[in-house]
């Protein structure tokens, strides 16, 4: 029989509540024992064989001179209790929190520990569940921007826990902390931090063999030889991780390029690849004045800039003229976002005519599909002979629209039939759509993006640029405010870039 150390919580404190929303808060104070409380723990996981040395292969295909198998836990009660109280009260205290999550299946009785000894609320993610979308792939009461804490037991590339944070920040959660157990210091804290994740962990495995080699427990070459594989493996790819478990390599752009039957959609392509950029700017601004600033300021780093002529109320029929002279010396495609919605012979009047005159300037236009696809038919007949491309509104950001289920479907329907004008959708989640990956030929463009999840007071509503890109299968970012209101414009539009295109590249290597 084991018999354990002395369980050590002298200082565990209650939690402190404040009151959000409907639920408390959570922060926590300090742990006057962490050395101890670390070594003790290190000492027992040891006994049990949790930690194992020899030659084994990880999750991610690499051989490790070490093991860890935390899942043997649950067959001792106090030890359980003793890493899940280590846990909470590891986390510094400027860290708030309203739930708690484990990253399935392991850190579930941890995080279970965790909600019943401290009566912190806890919600769980439903690991089979694909579509992010629907509420069912969490569990348990939450509302939108209450902040959970991910409890993990523990992180080599951070890929399990990017996985859990996914559906979470979908569903309106707000994730920046994550809690480890062990981390095999390989590349989680940096892969989760570039994910706006900060991971506090309790033992590190550089310190784990240093401990067990200061108790006789381990030889001196053993400790050498995880020691030299730690530094050799410094860095294992978060997208290996998830792609060995989950994923199918995408295609790139360069060979959707080929596929694309529309012109405009190939030339979006080529042009995302030449500039490395699948980012486009929402130029919300209040005048056309200013709107030509903000395309000289962002037009190096974009694929296409989006706008909304109608809001600028000092527009000159020449405005189209400076615009393309701006886009002509960067490289961007003009991306008016019209999203006509009339019967197909208004809609060719609207586009061609009115004040703004949109077919001579924009390379781009989009448009609903409520009316039928007679509206694609109106807008190809002036669009396709001028060598335009046709975005079809397929998915909304806004909460509680009504583009969802079997409007998308007739959305790919109708573009599946028209392909030559149609060049992609705007979208939200392509990945969860009925069939998916949809043809390869279209693009795909999601709005509703910001470095944080989130949303404003009008409905909108916010995902990262890696969850559009990498989670819910987009092409290109559409960021308007995270870019526009910034004090740098130019500087914030860099970083969305370059968050978009090491997601993109993320999927396709
Ligand atoms: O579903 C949509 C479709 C579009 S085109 N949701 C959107 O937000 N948009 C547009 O994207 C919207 O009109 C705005 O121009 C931009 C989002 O701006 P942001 O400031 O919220 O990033």
């Amino acid at each position: 029989m084991i018999t354990f150390l002395p369980y050590i919580n002298t200082s565990v404190s209650t939690p402190t509540l404040t009151l959000a929303h409907s639920f408390p808060r959570f922060s926590h104070r300090h742990h006057r024992h962490k050395m101890s409380s670390m070594e003790s723990l290190i000492l027992q996981l040891h006994e049990i064989s949790a930690v194992k040395f020899g030659s084994f292969k990880l999750k991610s295909g690499i051989n490790s001179p070490v093991y860890i198998d935390l899942r043997l836990i649950i067959s001792y009660p106090s030890l359980l209790r003793h890493i899940s109280q280590t846990l909470i009260t590891s986390i510094p205290t400027t860290t708030t929190f309203d739930l708690i999550c484990g990253v399935p299946y392991t850190a579930l009785p941890i995080a279970t520990t965790v909600s019943i000894s401290n009566d912190i609320p806890m919600v769980m993610r439903r690991k089979e569940v694909k579509d992010y979308g629907t509420s069912k792939a969490i569990e348990g009461n939450y509302l939108k921007d209450q902040a959970c804490l991910i409890i993990e037991d523990l992180v080599t590339s951070g890929a399990s826990v990017l996985e859990t944070a996914a559906p979470l920040r979908a569903a309106g959660l707000k994730v920046t902390d994550a809690v480890v157990l062990i981390d095999r210091e390989q590349g989680g804290r940096e892969n989760l931090e570039e994910n706006g994740i900060k991971l506090h962990a309790i033992i590190k495995l550089s310190e784990m063999v240093r401990v067990l080699r200061d108790k006789g427990k381990l030889e001196e070459e053993t400790e050498k030889g995880v020691l030299r594989f730690l530094e050799e493996n410094r860095r294992v790819g978060v997208v290996k991780a998830v792609e060995k478990s989950v994923r199918v390599k995408s295609l790139g752009f360069e060979d959707r390029a080929k596929l694309a039957k529309n012109e405009m959609g190939k030339r979006l392509f080529e042009v995302m690849v030449k500039k490395e950029s699948n980012l486009c700017v929402a130029a919300d601004v209040g005048t056309a004045k200013e709107l030509l600033e903000l395309a000289e300021k962002v037009g190096q780093e974009i694929c296409m800039l989006k706008t909304h002529v109608d809001i600028l109320p000092d527009f000159t029929p020449d405005f189209g003229a400076k615009l393309r002279a701006i886009a002509d010396k960067y490289n961007f495609l003009i991306f008016e976002d019209r999203k006509f919605a009339d019967i197909g012979n208004t809609v060719t009047m609207q586009y061609e005519g009115g004040i703004f005159r949109i077919l001579d300037w924009a390379d781009i236009v989009n448009c609903h599909i409520i009316s039928g696809p007679g509206i694609v038919d109106g807008l190809k007949l002036k669009g396709l002979p001028r060598g335009k491309g046709l975005l079809l509104l397929a998915e909304m950001s806004s909460a509680g629209n009504f583009a969802k289920g079997d409007y998308t479907a007739a959305a790919v329907k109708i573009a599946e039939e028209r392909s030559d004008f149609v060049m992609g959708f705007i979208s939200v989640n392509p990945a969860s759509w009925p069939g998916a990956p949809v043809n390869p030929a279209f693009i795909q463009a999601t709005p509703g993006v910001q470095m944080v999840t989130g949303g404003d007071a009008l409905g909108q509503q916010y995902n990262t640029p890696y969850s559009v890109i990498y989670d819910r299968g987009s092409d290109i970012i559409i960021v308007g405010r995270g870019i526009i209101k910034a004090a740098n414009p130019a500087q914030a539009a860099r970083e969305y870039r370059l968050q978009g295109w090491d997601a993109y590249l993320a999927k396709c290597t």
